[in-house]
């Protein structure tokens, strides 16, 4: 099934179950960046006020969220699954619209909320805690996870399904109510999101949704987390707005779960089978157009196969098809104007003693300057951009050093192991990473020294499963990790508990057991 035009969604915010009055943050249209005479949502915005109300009714419905059985809240979370993959079709495509993603990867998102959904459902029957040995008789000790609390979690718009579940399915399954605040760009598909929540069985208050631009969300925040109506907060975006949010939580003494941008390193040995290695070259550096936080930053690539590697990846993205993400290509539009604007300031990153390939021409694709390999849709009404591999990238470039979230690989060369792992590392983010070698020596050496809290072998730095811990270090990250059972330290915290039934008072470190 392929993607048709929608009608206008008129989408606001929702506190305790009731949709937000009034546009107190003022109004926003969101378009169809393969289109952009198309409206998808007339969004009402909401002020640092809603984003207070939305973290109160989060608050005072927590105690009850609580109170309600884990392995139920389990069976709400398999409900929301279901009704998630049942609308999965229709979530696809109106990713599509709103932010551009190709259907068949927006698709895929929306598979991997189910995954989410799917993970946690049986957590709600676990949540382990332990029984622990006492150093005195008769005396037993226990552990228990308790949640955490109100959750704000403040979401991108590239992953505007499957990262909010990441946090939003766990924080429920767990006993915490959550404010959302999503991007407003993709304040279509969050709105339908909400609704399936919803109707999931989540009592009013329980998940409200805050369409608001930043200044309001960080007042809100601010706000809120000065009141004592935020315990946690979760956020996936820039690493600037990531050290922002950081100070406002330290501040608070909160530790916040911190999901940043990544210099994304694929390094090709000299040994790796370069078809397999320009295939996933390809796919993370141009798949979602580059705009995902684990795409191709800097492929890094041994001496003795750096011009072949260059011939054959500069051949590729000449010959992928860009396009209209309702059909089949391998990347569509950047999400918006917003997102073209900061990318055309990455282009003027590259300078004279670069080499550009990858496409018939560089910047933004218009019937002025075409591409070869462009399918349906319109360039001059879309934010399309021509594929660019950057080569001959040295430590000193700002094209090293810098996030570049959009259709552009930059390339470096190394001769020695140790220059490819300082390469790997050097710029300082620590997200993902890949290595294509046929060595399993250097794969686990790779392994060992690349600081990226993710790495593949033979694989693309993108599309890690929904199961495994998902987080970064350094710039990527505050070394918090999501998704599997490894979120669930995100969103709970451990209790202890002492129990003495020896009818005496017992004094650890002092009444110690003789033998
Ligand atoms: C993101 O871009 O924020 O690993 C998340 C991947 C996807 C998630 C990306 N599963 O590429």
């Amino acid at each position: 099934m392929s993607p048709s035009a929608t009608q206008t969604l008129e989408v606001a915010s929702i506190v305790a179950g009731r949709a937000v009055d009034g546009a107190a943050g003022g109004t926003l249209a969101t378009r169809n960046p393969a289109d952009l005479t198309q409206v998808v949502a007339n969004v009402r915005l909401a002020d640092s006020a809603a984003f207070v109300a939305a973290a109160r009714a989060a608050h005072d419905a927590q105690p009850a969220w609580a109170a309600v059985p884990a392995p139920v809240r389990g069976a709400v979370v398999q409900q929301i699954g279901r009704l998630v993959e049942a609308s999965k079709e229709s979530l696809a495509r109106l990713i599509t619209t709103e932010i551009g993603k190709p259907y068949a990867e927006a698709l895929g998102e929306v598979q991997e909320v189910v995954d989410t959904c799917n993970f946690f459902i049986s957590e709600g029957r676990r949540l382990y805690g332990q029984t622990v040995p006492s150093e005195m008789p008769d005396k037993q000790l226990f552990t228990f996870r308790k949640p955490v609390g109100t959750c704000a979690i403040v979401t991108a718009g590239n992953f505007p399904a499957a990262v909010p579940s990441w946090y939003i399915v766990p924080a429920l399954l767990c006993g915490n109510t959550v404010v959302w605040k999503p991007a407003e760009y993709a304040a279509g598909v969050s709105r339908a999101f909400y609704e399936l929540f919803a109707r999931g069985g989540l009592p009013d208050g329980t998940l409200n949704l805050v369409l608001a631009d930043g200044p309001a969300t960080f007042a809100g925040l601010e706000q809120s987390l000065e009141l004592g109506l935020v315990d946690k907060v979760g956020f996936t975006g820039s690493s600037e707005v990531g050290v922002q949010i950081g100070e406002l939580c330290g501040r608070n003494l909160q530790t916040p779960c911190l999901e940043l941008g990544g210099k994304n390193p694929l390094v090709v040995m000299g040994d790796a089978d370069l078809e397999l290695a320009v295939e996933g070259a390809l796919f993370s550096g141009f798949g979602t157009a580059g705009q995902r936080c684990t795409s191709l930053g800097v492929a890094i690539v041994h001496d003795s196969v750096y011009d072949e590697f260059l011939e054959r990846f500069d051949a590729a993205a000449r010959a992928a098809v860009a396009g209209d993400p309702a059909g089949d290509v391998l990347f569509g539009p950047l999400m918006n104007e917003r997102f073209a604007e900061r990318f055309e300031q990455w282009l003027g990153l590259i300078q004279p003693h670069h080499r550009v390939l990858g496409s018939s021409g560089t910047g933004r694709i218009t019937a002025a300057n075409p591409r070869a390999g462009f399918s349906g849709g319109d360039p001059e009404r879309g934010v399309f951009y021509h594929p660019t591999i950057v080569a001959d990238v040295t430590t000193d470039d700002e094209l090293y050093r810098r996030e570049t979230f959009g259709p552009i690989v930059a390339v470096a060369r190394f001769s020695t192991f140790d220059e490819a792992i300082a390469l790997a590392n050097g710029h300082g983010y620590g997200l993902s990473s890949a290595i294509y070698t046929r060595d399993a020596t250097a794969a686990l050496r790779f392994r060992e020294r690349v600081s990226a809290g993710m790495v593949s072998v033979n694989n693309s730095t993108s599309g890690a499963e929904a199961h495994l811990p998902f987080g970064g270090n350094g710039k990527s990250g505050n070394g918090s990790r999501q998704s599997g059972v490894w979120v669930l330290d995100q969103f709970t915290r451990w209790q202890s508990v002492n129990w003495d039934f020896s009818g005496k008072l017992q004094k650890a470190q002092m009444d110690v057991v003789e033998i």
